[in-house]
């Protein structure tokens, strides 16, 4: 198992068990333990299956929970998950699922209106049933419609980060076949897309055969959907697909170039070899029946007179015209990174002391770390009171005096409230050295109410990026309604940055809006809002939504050194 799917287990049980109205302190150590493990850097599995290793010294996953990861390791089930499952309508699932529908009002729907599956629910919302019960409304009806949609879709995409999980697996599988002699992924996946519909590999091997049976002998397959002579598509257990297909050797430059796409990146391409009498297809660059290219990506792109173009560019949007031109940007990458501006500790819902996390950052080779607990409207994420920060933030010079080669930066994540303005006072704020500010509440407000909101929160001098700027939840819930070219302007504006949220479900703002921040001369922060130490390592999904955006080391904040960010932001 996966350490998704290990996650998506403890979060399916602390769904039926806030369903049932269980203990919330039980329904939070589910949730945590799913947080905790899906950041792990290392596999679940393996920690399993190590003697001397043990899986409770992982901060979120005590006793109970790590026998249950094991037990999930070794028999792939989970007894009381089953216990929970039998106990409750099986259509309660599918509706736990359905974006802005919490376990609780699932709960509601199911004890007023007796509504236990997606049908139902459809239905007594296009009756407005569903906007007659106390606490619903005609707002929330409408958007459990948009949720059901949402779900729909969602059936049929995961995180690039749960794709990467599997890629990485299936290297690992098809790595040690000695027959195969080249490897690549291609599609989204290889394109960095924030979801992944399906893998594409493509191999060259000497003998196609044996590639196919061992593809077939990977324990995460199945079913097998399909098999040719050059081509084999199985579904995983976890219901992703993955098409495999081997090429010749001549054509693998050719084979990668037409299946890492995009389809309309590659009508471009085709449409330009056209104008200068070439055709173009998966095996290769042809003048009338002669090949002239086709070995390597570099050939097939030199045919039209181009530069090897990024894969995370090829969307069809400017990259050809930067390209002809001799333009095409020089992408950031993870290395460039010089600290993370977005984290959380034990003080609010983290999981990690602020020397966990200092200690952490110091491994990763970062400058600084600022640690950006909640404010107090954040209750449920055990938002701090300015007492509490001040508090804070003293632990946080002594700890700044204590050590060198680290800088831990005063920050926190202070709400922009759904009346508008700040959770927290000036003169508090002017004591921090880093603040980011977030919309959580008033999600549902009209487009102008928090575009207003969130322009104004710009406006303060103390407010230094705005966190995870549409709220979107990829597969869950949708951006709320912003107007992000005005908010762009305000910022560019006042001189603020916007942040590039790194974590996968999130990746927000997305690779279109941060070429718009570009655009708008807006700087970005990639940010990892990290809630334990692994939490940290999403910064590589970050950076990789950014070089998407087409990002250069100097459009990202958190590139320079500290000193260099706060004249940035024309601080003293
Ligand atoms: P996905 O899997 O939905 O996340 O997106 P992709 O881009 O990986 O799409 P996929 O797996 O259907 O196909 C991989 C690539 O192969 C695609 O990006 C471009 C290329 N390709 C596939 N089918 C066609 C086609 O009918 N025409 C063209 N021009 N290219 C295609
Ligand atoms: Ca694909
Ligand atoms: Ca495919
Ligand atoms: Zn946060």
């Amino acid at each position: 198992m996966t350490n998704s799917e290990i996650a998506a287990v403890f979060e399916q049980v602390a769904d039926l068990l806030e369903f049932q109205g269980a203990n919330p302190f039980r329904v939070r150590a589910y949730r945590n333990g799913a947080r905790a493990i899906r950041d792990l850097s290392e596999a679940a599995a393996d920690l399993v299956a190590s003697t001397d290793r043990d899986l409770t010294a992982i901060p979120g996953i005590g006793k109970d929970l790590a026998e249950k990861v094991v037990t999930l390791v070794q028999t792939g089930t989970l007894p009381l998950l089953d216990e929970l499952l039998a106990q409750i309508p099986e259509g309660i699932l599918a509706i736990l699922r359905v974006p802005g529908l919490g376990p609780k009002r699932t709960a509601t729907l199911y004890r007023e209106l007796g509504i236990a599956t997606l049908e139902q629910l459809r239905e007594a919302c296009e009756n407005h049933r569903v906007a007659a019960l106390k606490g619903f409304g005609a707002k929330t009806e409408a958007a459990i419609l948009r949720g059901l949609e949402l779900a729909a879709q969602a059936d049929l995409r995961v995180y690039w980060a749960e794709a990467d999980e599997v890629a990485r697996a299936l290297r690992e599988h098809l790595g040690g076949l000695r027959a195969i002699r080249q490897l690549e992924f291609a599609g989204s996946y290889r394109r960095g897309k924030d979801t992944v519909g399906d893998l594409d590999i493509l191999v060259v091997a000497e003998d196609s055969h044996t590639v196919m049976e061992h593809f077939a002998e990977y324990s995460g397959v199945a079913e097998v959907l399909a098999r040719g002579d050059t081509k084999m598509s199985v579904r995983l257990q976890s219901k992703l697909q993955v098409d495999l297909r081997v090429v010749a050797e001549e054509s693998f430059g050719a084979a990668l170039q037409y299946f890492t796409g995009s389809k309309a990146h590659n009508v471009v391409l085709r449409g330009m070899a056209k104008a200068r009498g070439l055709k173009v297809n998966e095996y290769g660059v042809f003048r009338g029946e002669d090949r002239v290219a086709g070995r390597s990506e570099e050939e097939v792109y030199g045919a039209v007179d181009l530069p090897w173009i990024p894969p995370e560019l090829r969307e069809a949007r400017s990259e050809f015209d930067w390209a002809a031109a001799g333009q095409l940007p020089k992408l950031i990458e993870l290395g460039d990174i010089r600290g993370d501006l977005h984290t959380h500790s034990t003080w609010s819902d983290g999981l990690a002391t602020i020397e966990e996390m200092a200690a952490a950052a110091r491994q990763r080779g970062y400058q600084y770390l600022a640690i950006t607990d909640h404010s107090k409207r954040a209750t449920i994420a055990n938002g701090l009171s300015a007492d509490q920060l001040l508090r804070q933030w003293e632990e946080i010079d002594q700890w700044n005096a204590k050590h060198r080669g680290l800088k831990l930066l005063k920050g926190v994540e202070v709400d922009i409230l759904e009346a508008g303005g700040l959770d927290l006072p000036d003169d508090v704020l002017a004591q921090a050295d880093w603040v980011v500010a977030s919309v959580h509440f008033g999600q549902n407000q009209s487009r102008e109410r928090i575009t207003a909101r969130v322009i104004d929160a710009l406006a303060n001098p103390y407010v230094c990026a705005i966190a995870h700027p549409t709220g979107r939840l990829i597969n869950r819930r949708n951006a709320y309604e912003i107007d992000l070219d005005a908010v762009l302007k305000a910022a560019r504006g006042h001189g603020k940055c916007m942040e590039l949220n790194a974590h996968p479900s999130r990746l927000d703002l997305d690779d279109v809006a941060c070429a718009a921040a570009k655009h708008h001369g807006v700087p970005i922060v990639i940010s990892t809002d990290a809630h334990n130490i692994n939490g940290l390592d999403a910064m590589r999904f970050g950076v990789l939504q950014a070089r998407r955006g087409g990002l250069s080391k100097d459009d990202v904040a958190n590139t320079r050194p500290w000193t260099q960010i706060v004249k940035l932001l024309g601080k003293r």
